[in-house]
């Protein structure tokens, strides 16, 4: 595998999901794969759990690893071409890109979306000059549309609270007082529409509809109470208005509505339903005390997830070097 971003690039999921659950019975099987490899974390944006589960599973497989925080003792970087030079910003990516390739085999990107233009977050652009210019296997640890290895982390969870029915998987919207990205819930709409028998229906409000490329042909009810009948899951997640039925709407809160908050009543609308959260979560914009604390929760296990869809990620990049 020569990069992560997209459900596709793992080939069948079956396979990949019983490979996860071989790392997770043994997490240190692979461990002679990532002897003297490096891998190289690459954070534009603030992160906990990609950080230290990333971390941890290239150091199951035997990897070395370099973090860079490039708002934090690097030089600043230029991302755009064709700009002269001359404000705060004393490097080009151009430039930057190539050296870091230098220095490791594999690279892991976070780079959240501006949120300003639809056009240039939607293209990929940051991520797909690494690809481009690095010269190494590179995966999307939350790039400007997706997120892939929470996906497939929250895969993970809904196979093993859910191993033999038909879930139905609710994907929600639910309010925030910043404008988040849209990566957290397209690559969940694109994963839950990839995998095997997930039942997944969104609801949000009227204008937050996701990019089709994402949702595909999923189910979509305005009516969130009627969404939460009878669900097996509850997948809570705020995201900005992603621009796709008013494009000057992109990046923008259009909606405060704090019915949205799931709470005990929405949860006893459920099959009594798990409640599933990327985190970090603000209580009481998305969820009560109550429900992330109550035994429904499973945001923990979910995230303790993150470190089996990397491992699974990381040995596949490994095998390919
Ligand atoms: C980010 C987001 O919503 O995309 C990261 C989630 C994993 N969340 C925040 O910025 C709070
Ligand atoms: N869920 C997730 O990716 O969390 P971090 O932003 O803390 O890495």
């Amino acid at each position: 595998m020569k990069s992560f971003i997209n459900v596709e690039d793992l080939g069948p999921l079956d396979k990949a999901l019983a490979e996860a659950l071989e790392i997770k019975q043994d997490r240190y099987k692979y461990q002679h794969l990532g002897r003297n490899k490096t891998l190289l974390m690459i954070f534009f944006n603030n992160s906990l759990r990609t950080r230290l589960s990333t971390q941890k599973a290239a150091m199951n497989l035997g990897m070395n690893v370099i973090v860079l925080d490039v708002n934090a003792g690097a030089w600043k970087l230029e991302t755009e071409r064709g700009v002269i030079m001359n404000s705060d910003k004393s490097e080009h990516l151009l430039e930057a890109i190539p050296v870091m390739g230098c220095y490791c085999d594999i690279i892991g990107v976070r780079s959240f979306a501006g949120l300003k233009d639809r056009e240039y977050d939607y293209a990929e652009t940051v991520l797909q000059q690494f690809i481009r210019y690095s010269g190494k296997p590179v995966f999307a640890m939350e790039t400007a549309t997706v997120h892939p290895l929470q996906a497939f982390a929250d895969l993970i969870t809904v196979k093993e609270y859910c191993p033999t029915k038909k879930a139905k998987v609710v994907l929600t919207w639910a309010p925030h007082c910043r404008a988040l990205p849209q990566a957290v819930p397209n690559s969940f709409a694109q994963w839950m529409q990839a995998a095997p028998d997930v039942d997944l229906v969104v609801t949000h409000p009227r204008g937050y509809e996701l990019d089709p490329q994402f949702v595909g042909d999923a189910r979509v009810e305005y009516d969130q109470l009627k969404a939460l009948e009878g669900a097996d899951f509850v997948y809570a997640k705020n995201w900005s208005n992603p621009g796709v039925t008013n494009p000057a709407d992109y990046g923008k809160i259009t909606c405060e509505d704090m019915s949205w908050t799931i709470d005990a009543a929405h949860m006893a609308r459920t099959n009594n339903g798990k409640f599933m959260h990327c985190l970090p979560v603000r209580r009481g914009l998305i969820v009560t005390d109550d429900v992330i604390e109550g035994p429904n929760s499973i945001v923990i296990p979910e995230a303790a997830n993150r470190e089996i869809s990397c491992s699974v990620v990381l040995k596949r990049m490994l095998s390919c070097l």
